[in-house]
Order: C-alpha cells, then structure tokens, then sequence
C-alpha cells in the first residue's frame, strides 16, 4: 500500500454484523470469512473507525413496507433508487450487534448509519439522499487522518460508497479486497470494480498493507 509518508492511515471497517453474516437476515455469502482478516488488518492501524449499520423498525428500505414487492428489487424513492432489503440490522436487536468474534477494542469511533426512517445510507460518510452528511468526513479531518483503509461488508454496496464518497471528499482511498465479500445483485462486484476503479480506489489485498 504506498502511503506517501505525510500521510495518516484510517482503517474502516463496515458493517460486520450479524444480519450480514451466514444465519443473518441478509447474510452475504461468506461474509464471517472477513473477521479474522479485518481482526489482524486492525492491528496494523492505531486509528480505526467501526460502521454499523442501523435501522429503526419499519425503515423504508425494508421489503416488508413494499406490498407485493420482492426482496432485491429497485424502487424509486424520493432521493432515487433504493434496493429492497429483507428487514436487517434492526436497532437493537442481536441482528444489528457487531460479530461476537470482531475483535477491535481499540476502534475510536462507532458510526451508525441508516437510522433515518425515510433514507437508506449505505455510505458512512452520506446518507442515500447523497446530501446529509453523517460527521464522519468532519471528524477524519479534525483528527489529521488523510488516508481512509476500508474493509468489511458488503463489498459491492456499503464498502463501494464508502470509498466512492471517500474520494469526493479528497481523501486518498485503499479498499482491501480480500478483507470485503460482496452480495453480487445482478453484476454488482464486477460493477464495484469498475466503478472504484474510475473514482481513483486502489484495490489491495491485506498482505500489502503495512500500515
Ligand atoms: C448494506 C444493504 C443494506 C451493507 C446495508 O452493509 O452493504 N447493504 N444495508
Ligand atoms: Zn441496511
């Protein structure tokens, strides 16, 4: 990972919780296969930043407010096209709680996202509506930190928008792959590569990092 040496590392680690691990309510395949690696990626980093995703019963993104709706289908919302979700990550309940197994006592900073009723957020630093900010840019700023890591889950939705939203705000971007697994709805990693690619993420697996 080249870290040009003004630069300060943040590791961000994005949603791994229960409801996004296999027996979850949107479990993304494979995704507990990335605790033990953001676990060991942390302790590379002085500076991490958890998200947890966290939703109020009843949240708009939730399949069940959709009659006759399915779960993975596009509606369009006020602020534009929302994915329907199986209810998840409901506030809480176990669903919404970090694994058990996550293992990062020093992370600094516990972003929740998606707690507006009426809005998705899968970005940790903007909610869908692409215009409320969650605090988290400011916050990276105040403390000096130039150079946001991301790992977690998923990769082709809260991870990608993270990072997308990472560049827009003039950050310096590194997505480790191998530390992600995605849901894969109709294409979306291949598209999640294309489109990191062309908002300037690098792409690493977690031996190159040497933070
Ligand atoms: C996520 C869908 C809905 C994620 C969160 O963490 O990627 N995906 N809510
Ligand atoms: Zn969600």
């Amino acid at each position: 990972m080249a870290l040009n040496p003004p630069d300060k590392a943040v590791l961000l680690v994005v949603d791994v919780q229960n409801d996004f691990c296999p027996g979850g309510a949107l479990a993304v395949p494979d995704g507990d296969a990335v605790v033990p690696i953001v676990n060991r990626l942390a302790q590379r980093f002085t500076d991490v930043v958890l998200t947890q995703d966290w939703h109020p019963a009843g949240h708009e993104s939730f399949v069940s407010m959709h009659d006759g709706k399915s779960a993975f289908e596009t509606i369009v919302m006020p602020y534009g096209a929302q994915v329907l979700w199986p209810d998840h990550c409901v506030q809480g309940t176990p669903g919404a709680e970090f694994r058990d197994d996550l293992a990062i006592p020093h992370a600094a900073l516990v972003i929740r996202k998606g707690f507006r009723r009426a809005v998705d957020s899968y970005s940790a630093f903007y909610e869908n509506d692409h215009t409320t900010p969650t605090g988290l840019a400011g916050y990276l700023r105040e403390r000096g930190l130039t150079h946001v890591v991301i790992a977690g889950l998923a990769f082709d939705f809260c991870v990608r928008y993270s990072a997308e939203d990472a560049r827009r705000e003039g950050f310096a971007v590194t997505v480790v792959e191998d530390a992600c697994r995605g849901i894969d709805l109709d294409g979306s990693v291949a598209a999640t590569r294309a489109s990191l690619a062309r908002h300037g993420v690098t792409v690493i697996t977690s031996d190159e990092v040497n933070a």
